[in-house]
């Protein structure tokens, strides 16, 4: 096999790189094509590989460097990684992450279901599309995947193989880095900041420090506290929506972490897509972003008291007032990293498109600004977001300011 060792594949290599892994697909030889789709995500390369008989699957390739950037070459190993994190989500929340057909550590490619019948939310969201599923498909997705990967319920030696398993220095260097530090300080000078709010930055990221004393807290609690296998990169661009059904993919960030960290990537990100809408003045898609959030919220917080009592094993988490300090401390890293996504998106190496679309230079400029407060409000007062309104009375907070 040309396969076993390590080298960058083109289009016409996948093909045959397909034939070789997935011998009980019949593929049609003749038909059969890889191409290079439109949207990609910022560290790997993805091909679409499909015959004329309806045979198809993804298959994503980890390359030398990371597409973003050239200096970045987190090791390759994520890919399994990912594999890996899909296959064990996919039995905590069965149905939910596309199926792994195969996973190679040689090639640091894996094939994956092909999910095109979806959308990307992150696109759809820029359509304003809606979607009534979704706080209820997210908040189980959420809800499964990390309290059944937590203390709370696993054996804790098989949770603590896990730890191991899932370990990634060089993708959690990628988070403390981009999220958890730059965006206060341009130490690396590689932040990108919309020149009209460049002052704006400066007062309320840069020279904050009470604000830096708290990301600082955020950003230890990242590094130390092996809570759950989070997704670690759980953004709009990490889920497939269609009207019935949502999948979440991309979980090569997935790691031992606060559970916040995902719940608070949701928050973040729903809040891009409004202040998209508010730009064109879409005041019912805003509605409907508004009131996902706070579904989103309320459904993950009733969900995970429900299953907590139903699924704990630990016996001194049945503590009376246990459950209680464990989901507000949940809550408390939801408003935290909401915050700093929400600034490291606006200022950060890796914008949004959300925001970076908006074309009229004050429309943009009042979307980043209510980002940067509502993300300061969120991280300064963590302890006072316990449910869904709670955190969309911040973000009107931050829009009145
Ligand atoms: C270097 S990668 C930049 C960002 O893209 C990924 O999706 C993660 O969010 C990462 O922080
Ligand atoms: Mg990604």
């Amino acid at each position: 096999s040309r396969f076993e060792t390590y080298f960058e594949m083109s289009p016409d290599d996948i093909v045959d790189y397909v034939l070789e892994k997935t011998p009980s697909i019949d593929w049609d030889r003749d038909s059969l094509k890889a191409i290079v789709p439109a949207e990609h995500g910022n560290l790997n390369y993805v091909f679409h590989v499909s015959d004329a008989k309806g045979n198809s699957i993804y298959v994503k390739q980890a390359g030398l460097e990371s597409r973003i950037s050239k200096d970045m070459k987190p090791s390759r190993d994520r890919n399994r990684l990912e594999s890996e994190i899909l296959e064990l989500e996919d039995t905590f929340a069965p149905g939910m992450v596309p199926h792994v057909f195969f996973y190679d550590t040689v090639m640091c490619a894996c094939g994956m279901e092909d999910c095109s019948d979806f959308e990307v939310m992150r696109a759809a969201m820029l359509k304003h599309e809606i979607f009534p599923r979704f706080a209820e498909d997210i908040s189980t997705f959420m809800v499964n995947t990390l309290l059944l990967s937590s203390d709370v319920v696993l054996d804790h030696c098989q949770k603590k193989e896990y730890v191991k398993q899932f370990i990634s220095p060089d993708l959690c260097d990628i988070t403390e880095k981009l999220v958890l530090m730059e965006p206060y300080a341009d130490l690396n000078h590689r932040n990108n900041v919309f020149p009209p709010n460049a002052d704006f930055v400066r007062e309320h990221l840069y020279n904050d420090e009470a604000l830096h004393l708290e990301v600082a807290k955020l950003k230890f609690r990242f590094m130390t506290d092996a809570q759950a296998l989070v997704h670690g990169d759980l953004h709009t661009g990490s889920i497939f929506v269609k009207k019935d059904a949502t999948k979440v993919f991309d979980s090569e960030f997935g790691t031992y972490a606060p559970m916040g960290y995902d719940t608070g990537n949701i928050v973040a990100n729903l809040i891009f897509s409004y202040v998209n809408g508010l730009a064109s003045d879409d005041t019912a898609f805003c509605s409907w972003v508004l009131e996902t959030i706070a579904k989103t919220v309320d459904l993950f917080i009733e969900k995970f008291d429900r299953e907590f009592d139903e699924r704990c094993t630990e016996p001194m988490a049945r503590t009376k007032g246990f459950k209680k300090w464990y989901i507000d401390g949940v809550l408390d890293d939801t408003a935290g990293y909401a915050g700093t996504e929400l600034h490291r998106r606006t200022v950060g190496l890796a914008n949004v498109v959300d925001v970076t679309s908006i074309k009229d230079e004050k429309k943009r400029l009042l979307a980043e600004r209510i980002n940067i407060l509502v993300g300061k409000n969120y991280i300064m007062h963590q302890s006072s977001f316990r449910s869904g309104d709670d955190f969309v009375m911040g973000l009107r907070e931050a829009q009145k300011e």
